[in-house]
């Protein structure tokens, strides 16, 4: 019961430690340049990890951490996102173990916060590194060799801010520089830029070609703003659409709407019938569209031929040709009517040649 209660004093003292790294033993360059090659443990699932897994690395970032410990948790997903998007870097986990921080505490975690970089606990070679400071989370940026870069005791309040150290890192280790190429994204083969930067440099973008029909809608990538690796930027476009409207020209009433692509043909719709109107065409060319077009289906008024049924009785007989006669003489009155169907020599009026006419009609001679 003593012992027990000595390990629970000392957990909550490890956890009073863990936020206030001013209480460290030592300080973290006290650390720096350790090796740690020779360590030898077994990862959370049993199997056995050692120090030569740093050589598959340019740099391997080391998390010291304990189930218990909040700030541990905070900084998990930061080192999850750095193991799933920064190239060259190892993300570990160093699981500090206890009665409360126990493996099966630790696969628990790290399954409900989506965490998949392994995780081994801490054998003789890294207690004696972790033991120096006594504080939860540190933090260790190890070499290719093994060797300890960089310690960090207190925890990573943003990925920024661990992404800043292993920027730095790559950089320091790996000083090569990366050739970034901007393309263009239609023609495929034509190289706007080639650009050569060091690790974690920018490019300013170069303009990107202008293509008729099409829009520039951005870059393939924004890698360029942080190179990491070469890099082939793509000039993105997408092609013009236009909207080609077919109005009725008599009433505005919109017949069809059409998306058409730059430079291709819109289809016409079948104009819409209106009795005593003839449709006639389509008021412009819609073969090659470049623009938003309003179309408008064009009409002409159908005229009826007068048929000399002045009288408007369905018969054309001497009656109508008598009442041509009279209205031209001024004795009745000349409606529109009549002259629709009475000017038979279509000079809009009623006289007394269209009278012959309709006689010749009526005598069934025309
Ligand atoms: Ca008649
Ligand atoms: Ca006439």
């Amino acid at each position: 019961m003593y012992i027990r209660r000595i390990i629970a004093l000392l957990m909550v003292a490890t956890a009073l430690m863990c936020s206030v790294p001013s209480l460290a033993v030592t300080e973290p360059a006290a650390q720096v340049g350790t090796d740690v090659s020779g360590f030898s443990s077994t990862l959370l699932d049993g199997s056995e990890i050692d120090g030569s897994v740093f050589s598959d690395y340019t740099v391997s970032v080391v998390t010291y951490w304990a189930t218990w410990s909040g700030p541990c948790q905070l900084e998990m997903p930061f080192f999850q996102q750095a193991y799933e998007e920064v190239e060259g870097v190892g993300v570990f986990g160093l699981l500090h173990e206890d009665g409360t921080s126990t493996v099966s505490a630790a696969v628990e975690l790290m399954e409900d916060s989506g965490c998949t970089y392994p995780c081994f606990v801490t054998d003789s070679v890294w207690s004696a590194v972790t033991e120096q400071a006594g504080c939860i989370p540190q933090t260790f940026f190890v070499d290719e060799n093994g060797v300890i870069l960089e310690a960090r005791h207190g925890y990573f309040t943003s990925y920024d801010a661990l992404y800043e150290r292993l920027v730095y890192w790559l950089g320091q280790i790996a000083p090569q520089t990366f050739t970034v190429r901007f393309r263009d994204g239609l023609t495929g083969q034509t190289l706007l830029t080639v650009t050569d930067v060091p690790f974690g440099g920018s490019v300013t973008p170069p303009t990107p070609l202008e293509h008729e029909g099409y829009i520039f809608s951005g870059w393939s990538t924004d890698e360029y703003n942080n190179v990491t690796s070469d890099l082939i930027v793509t000039a993105q476009y997408v092609r013009c659409q236009y909207r080609v409207r077919f109005i009725c020209s008599l009433d505005n009433v919109v017949i069809w709407t059409q998306q058409v692509y730059h430079g291709e043909a819109a289809i016409a719709p079948a104009p819409h019938e209106h009795s005593g109107y003839e449709f006639v065409g389509w008021s412009e060319s819609f073969d090659c569209v470049t623009d938003n077009l309003y179309i408008y289906a064009l009409y002409d008024e159908v005229v009826p031929e007068p048929d000399g049924d002045v009288d408007c009785n369905g018969i054309v007989n001497n009656l109508d040709a008598l009442l041509a006669l009279r209205i031209s003489c001024g004795l009745e009155e000349c409606t529109d009517e009549c002259v629709s169907h009475g000017d038979m020599n279509g000079n809009g009026t009623i006289d007394v040649t269209d009278a012959l006419l309709i006689l010749r009609v009526a005598l069934g001679l025309a």
